[in-house]
């Protein structure tokens, strides 16, 4: 039995339902096949995923349409899977907060969905998000997840890319409308993501993303989805892409795992790579508002049987609540927090021209002498900082 088996039932990192993590079926479920090797897992049962996620802790699971139901399937195929998947969300008390579209597997998507250069393939594509949109409420989704799959390009010449901005823009406020008519209580999240599979995708990253929410015709009802490994293959720093979502209010939902580096998509266990990174966002979500769920969008080790898939599940969700742990020790180490108070604290001699714009402070900005040789000599005790930071989330505080 492994260690982590043993520890199920006694610690307190154990999952429960109020911590709010969910998985997508696609994550346990993946079969662990790359562009260099076959399957290695047999495919799982989604009535299956729902109970083993349940038994250790999860609070939900979200799929994309053909998670659940096949491409092709018949209406009364369809009826049949959806029956017993619900059945099985009610045995064992779990909900779907989220629900997207595959716009990328089955071949017909190969140069995109919305954004693809025939009209046909465009039109299918609604058509089939239409679908996957009344399977997601019908099971209770409140955020439908958009993420650009085939949206991007591999030859540069094939597509005008503000086309393909106006293209994606045309489908999105379609999707608005049918979810206002049809009376759904959804949201949409749009997830960015660099490349992968196309050599470039578009809308790239969370500042892409934001920026494009403001041009649609219901930017009230569209948020972010991002995922850390996304932003990490771009070089970017996740927390302050995710500070700048939280502050626009326009964090609806997020993807969790980690990645090493800029590379091809990872999606590795959560934290099991970018450990301070991760404590920093565990730390911005706790303390900063976000009440949606804590989803994990991750897959096992190509390595792992089935055994191996439920440790990665435990371990997410572990991960996540041993940082949450390190970051309530982080507010209350009184020697961290001394010192943050003093380095934010400042010398309030110049507090009074940092309210904003008046007539008055433009006068006194204009008039003041700054001491600058003293600021330019002063030490900011970061590395101190910092240091205290790694030894708290190394346990030596
Ligand atoms: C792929 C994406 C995908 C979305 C859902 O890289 O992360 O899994 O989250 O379609
Ligand atoms: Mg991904
Ligand atoms: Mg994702």
């Amino acid at each position: 039995m492994s260690i982590i088996k043993q520890e199920l039932t006694s610690d307190q990192y154990r999952p429960r339902k109020e911590d709010k993590f969910t998985f997508g079926l696609w994550t346990v479920g993946n079969q662990g096949r790359d562009p260099f090797g076959d399957f290695v897992r047999p495919a799982l049962d989604p009535v299956k995923s729902v109970k083993k996620l349940s038994e250790l802790g999860a609070w939900g699971v979200n799929f994309h349409d053909n998670d659940l139901v096949p491409f092709g399937a018949t209406p009364a195929e369809r009826d049949r899977i959806v029956r017993d998947f619900k059945q099985a969300l009610s045995d064992y008390g779990m909900i779907v907060p989220m629900a997207t579209t595959n716009l990328f597997y089955h071949p017909v998507f190969k140069d995109g969905a919305f954004t693809a250069v025939d009209p046909a393939v465009r039109a299918f594509a609604l058509q089939k998000t239409m679908s996957a949109i009344d399977l997601g409420a019908e099971v209770g989704a409140t955020t439908y997840v958009f993420w650009g799959g085939r949206e991007g390009v591999d030859a540069e010449a094939s597509k005008d890319p503000v086309v393909a901005v106006q293209r994606m823009r045309d489908a999105i406020n379609f999707f608005c409308q049918y979810i206002i008519d049809q009376g759904y209580n959804m949201r949409i999240a749009l997830e960015p993501k660099p490349n992968e599979p196309r050599a470039d995708t578009y809308f790239p990253t969370i500042g892409h993303m934001l920026a494009f929410i403001y041009t649609l015709d219901h930017p009230e009802m569209v948020g972010v989805n991002p995922e850390v490994a996304h932003e990490h293959m771009s070089g970017l720093n996740f927390v302050h892409g995710i500070a700048q979502a939280l502050d626009a209010g326009k964090l609806f939902h997020i993807d969790l795992n980690d990645q090493k580096g800029p590379r091809y998509d990872q999606d590795f266990r959560f934290g099991s790579e970018s450990i301070k990174s991760m404590f920093f966002l565990v730390k911005l979500l706790e303390e900063k508002g976000y009440d949606g769920p804590r989803h994990f969008d991750a897959h096992s080790y190509r390595t792992e049987d089935e055994e191996g898939v439920w440790d990665f599940a435990l371990g997410c969700m572990r991960t996540y609540n041993m940082l949450k742990a390190k970051v309530q020790q982080f507010n209350a180490d009184a020697e961290i927090q001394a010192l943050l108070q003093d380095l934010n604290g400042g010398d309030q001699t110049y507090g009074g021209l940092l309210s904003g714009y008046s007539s008055e402070t433009v006068k006194k900005l204009k008039e003041t002498q700054f001491d600058v040789d003293t600021l330019a000599k002063r030490g900011y005790r970061y590395e101190k900082l910092d240091q205290m930071t790694i030894e708290l989330i190394l346990g030596l505080r």
